[in-house]
């Protein structure tokens, strides 16, 4: 028994010791090296798209820490067997299967779209520290020595692995300075924020901003190295001095995931900066039937826009600034796509280093790949925000508010209705262009009981939200959001 614990307990600890030498590695020249991140991201690439809106839906924002732990706890799983089989005289068997991991991870690092060849340095430097430990702690030793390697390796793991993930936090911000906007925005038309508490801010801060992306590892690409390769009918390649010179433009802009559920919370409101990609796509020329502008960012993520929505005029955009300071790291620092009307994953790319002019016949985006529509304009939506879900009301006077978005169409109308009676016009908020969300409210005169609001909103092409529930996959969910609340 007394052996049988301390051979688990090697295993375990040889996986701890590979995991601290391969964060330790990463961390010292990048960060997206690490194993565990490289098989996370390898894991989500795979997943099939079922599963992964069931994670999202499950997880929310959560569901990178939950694959993070599930990843670390199948190796925990997996060395404490191999210390086991070790613990019965196989050692080097199981010394074998620990390298083995590593060497697994290094597989799964040399088919990352962004990697270099040195990033399976990491796992393949775990795959060495695993198996090492795992002889040194099994081989047949004093029980004092025994107990001291438990303890040394025990304690070089933590200090690995606190320093492998230190150099993450760094601010590369702080270098880019934004230009005047040649054309700055409109000044917000007065009562566009309408400012009733529980109701989104009309400008989302950037800290609040959602965030949706596949990068267990935010890319940090540096400023000074950071160009945009550009290939049309010839290949431009812009530094950040170039785009800045390139007279930007300012908007506010409301983005929206494809995977937002009905009533849910990824959809956010900003003032962005940035040079229109019509200017930068007519420098490099397009070429006689490109439909698509596939854009690629620096941890080799793609999505693709349609050229001609890109061209007609609306404000599409390479944005390099957010709410007047330059780009969090986390929405796409130091460049990213902003284009009006299109949900996310088909015209947001953050941390983009490459656009290119091609066919959809040709090539195909991350999502479109995975199933999700090739055309994603954003569909009509409303939410309710004021009273929250299952809240206890006095009867009499209740102030309903929300926000409702068709972007690059504008909202045209926003109704609510109780317990499924007659629809009533709420009261729209100013704003400034079609392209962004727009608050609404209605009083209502409520009654003692339980109730049900509904909200539907009518863009200005006079359609309207329609009551079935569909979910997200493939092309964005539709339905009223309704929120139940007891007035007493
Ligand atoms: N590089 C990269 N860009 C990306 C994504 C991604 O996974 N990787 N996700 C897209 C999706 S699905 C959305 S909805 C928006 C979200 O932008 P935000 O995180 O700044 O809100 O980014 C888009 N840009
Ligand atoms: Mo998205």
């Amino acid at each position: 028994m007394g052996r049988a614990v301390r051979a688990g307990g090697a295993g375990l600890l040889s996986a701890l010791a590979a995991l601290g030498g391969g964060e330790l590695a990463a961390g010292a020249f990048r960060p997206q090296s690490s194993p565990v991140v490289v098989v996370g991201g390898t894991v989500i690439d795979l997943t099939p798209t079922p599963v992964k809106e069931f994670a999202v839906r499950t997880f929310g924002t959560s569901d990178k820490p939950v694959l993070i732990g599930t990843i670390i706890a199948v190796l925990l799983g997996l060395a404490l067997l191999l210390g086991l089989l070790a613990g019965t005289g196989r050692r080097v068997p199981a010394a074998a299967g620990v390298a083995g991991l590593g060497v697994l991870g290094a597989v799964a690092t040399a088919t990352r779209p962004a990697s270099a060849p040195l990033d399976t340095v990491p796992s393949l430097l775990a795959a060495l520290v695993g198996a090492l430990t795992l002889l040194v702690l099994t081989r047949p030793a004093s029980p004092a020595g025994g107990r001291r390697a438990f303890l040394l390796i025990g304690a070089g793991t933590v200090a690995a692995i606190a320093a492998g993930r230190l150099p993450a936090s760094r601010a590369p911000s702080a270098k880019l300075v934004l230009p005047r906007p040649a054309s700055p925005a409109r000044p917000l038309p007065a009562g566009a924020d309408l400012r009733i508490p529980g109701l989104s801010a009309f400008v989302t801060p950037a800290a609040e901003f959602y965030r949706v992306d596949t990068a267990l590892v935010v890319p940090r690409p540096d400023l000074d190295g950071w160009t945009l390769r550009v290939h049309g009918t010839r290949t431009i390649e812009l530094t950040m001095a170039d785009v800045l010179r390139r007279g930007p433009i300012e908007r506010d802009i409301t983005l929206t995931c494809v995977s937002n559920e009905i009533g849910g919370p990824y959809v956010g409101n900003a003032r962005w900066l940035g040079v229109p990609l019509a200017t930068i796509l007519r420098e490099a020329g397009i070429p006689a039937g490109a439909d698509q502008l596939l854009s690629r960012s620096a941890d080799g993520w793609t999505g693709g826009t349609p050229v001609d929505i890109v061209m007609d005029g609306r404000d599409a955009m390479l944005a390099i600034g957010m709410n007047g300071l330059p780009l969090p790291a986390e929405h796409g620092f130091p460049a990213r796509l902003v284009v009006p009307g299109l949900y996310g994953y088909v015209s947001a790319t953050k941390w983009v280093v490459s656009l290119k002019l091609t066919r959809y016949a040709d090539e195909r985006a991350y999502w479109t790949e995975r199933g999700w529509a090739v055309d994603a304009p954003i569909k009509t939506m409303s939410r309710i925000d004021v009273p929250a879900p299952l809240r206890r009301l006095r009867a009499g006077a209740v102030q309903v508010a929300g926000v409702a978005w068709a972007q690059h169409r504008g909202v045209a109308g926003v109704e609510v209705r109780v317990d499924g009676g007659p629809w009533h016009e709420a009261v729209l908020a100013a704003v400034p262009s079609p392209d962004t969300w727009r608050q609404w409210t209605w009083t209502w005169q409520a009654t003692p009981g339980s109730h049900t609001l509904e909200v539907r909103a009518t863009d200005v092409a006079g359609h309207t939200q329609q009551s079935s529930r569909v979910t997200p996959f493939p092309d964005g969910a539709t339905g009223w959001h309704s929120v139940v609340v007891t007035v007493v």
